[in-house]
């Protein structure tokens, strides 16, 4: 063995010299860590994961925006550099997203209505008299067609909406009251994760997930999406599930780049929401929204470019980052959905297709899937 220093594996002596290095080399690649990042940036993060920064002065509302600056931070250190998609509903994103499902080149809300307007009735005689249990539930207007169908077929509805927005879970229950006082409204504000435990509890269900809401995880997390249904799902109880089965890139770029502006007001409002909330001092002239379908991966993608170099402050942490003219942010993806894919990749999870509605052009899928 000639030179270098020796790195020992279970089977394998590895040498610099046999890298090609030279010890020099090593030594030369030392970075001190305070270049790359500020020690007191490094003990508030650590002290995050530790969770020993909840301090006396936390709140529900400091903790959120905590979580909010932790969560721009590792994304925009990331590369590609990205910000998760959940932030980009608060109260301004989530009106924002409603003007968007109104706008005649969004076909998916509209398409979907008109599925469920059709199959409501079927839906009903096929799972029987199940509670609803909706994720995401927005103002449930959608919603109201199946709960109507319940009610005419059983004489009731058991309903329970699931959202972040408080306001949103408000008017939908002034609205579900006044429009359909048979239903039973037991609403839960909070995440997936609130809902999730309480399923069992709550059997036999139907998990409604509309407006192909599930094209917004990435694949990692729709696996451990289906794994928590597939888990919380008694056998018998049903999930109704809305997809985008879109492929006219034409017409997917029209959906993502409505002329009135209001996809581009939606992403922009993510990066207005950090000058808000993390005091990010963001040039919002400087930043466009850039939206694309990527044929071969089924998807829309979508971005903040950034027009002029700019430097972001995350406050809370007091850390700042720089990010170049040119670079783009991705803020979303929206996954496009194929059927004979789909289904049976939700029969590995115990999830079998029972029926499938449709709209004409098939751009839009409704599966009505029953836990086995
Ligand atoms: C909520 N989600 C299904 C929408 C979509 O189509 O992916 C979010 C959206 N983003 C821009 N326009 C719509």
């Amino acid at each position: 063995m000639t030179g270098g220093r020796e790195t020992m594996t279970d089977q394998t002596v590895v040498t610099s010299a046999s890298l090609g290095l030279s010890d020099d080399a090593i030594s030369a690649s030392v970075v001190p860590i305070d270049s790359l990042v500020h020690p007191h940036v490094v003990r508030r993060l650590a002290g995050l994961s530790s969770g020993r920064a909840t301090s006396a002065a936390s709140s529900p509302e400091a903790d959120a925006t905590m979580e909010f600056a932790v969560s721009v931070a590792r994304g925009l250190s990331d590369h590609p550099r990205r910000l998760e998609s959940r932030f980009l509903y608060d109260a301004q994103g989530s009106d924002l997203f409603e003007r968007i499902c109104e706008q005649p080149e969004y076909y998916l809300t509209r398409t979907e209505a008109s599925i469920l307007s059709a199959a409501a009735s079927d839906i009903a005689e096929k799972t029987g008299d199940v509670a609803l249990v909706e994720l995401g539930s927005g103002s449930s207007i959608k919603t109201r067609l199946l709960l109507d169908a319940y009610v005419e077929r059983f004489g009731s509805a058991r309903y329970t909406p699931v959202d972040v927005s408080s306001s949103a879970l408000s008017v939908a229950e002034t609205e579900i009251a006044a429009h359909c006082p048979q239903v039973d409204f037991d609403s839960v504000h909070g995440t997936y994760d609130d809902v999730f435990p309480r399923l069992e509890a709550l059997s036999p269900c139907m998990l409604l997930f509309l407006g192909s809401t599930v094209g917004n995880l990435d694949h990692v997390e729709t696996a451990a999406f289906w794994s928590r249904v597939a888990t919380h799902l008694k056998p018998g109880d049903f999930c109704l599930l809305g997809v985008d089965t879109g492929e006219d890139p034409d017409v997917l770029h029209a959906a993502y780049n409505d002329a009135a502006g209001h996809s581009a007001a939606f992403t922009c409002n993510v990066f207005a929401r950090m000058n808000r909330e993390l005091g990010s001092s963001l040039d919002m002239d400087a930043i466009d929204h850039v939206a694309r379908y990527v044929p071969h991966l089924r998807r829309v993608e979508i971005f903040g470019r950034f027009l002029k170099d700019q430097d972001i402050e995350i406050e809370p942490l007091g850390h700042t980052l720089r990010v170049s003219r040119g670079e783009m942010i991705l803020t979303e993806v929206s996954r496009k959905f194929r059927l004979r894919q789909l289904v049976p990749y939700l029969c590995t999870f115990g999830l079998v297709a029972r029926h499938v509605y449709a709209d004409r052009d098939r751009r839009v899928a409704v599966l009505l899937l029953e836990r086995t």
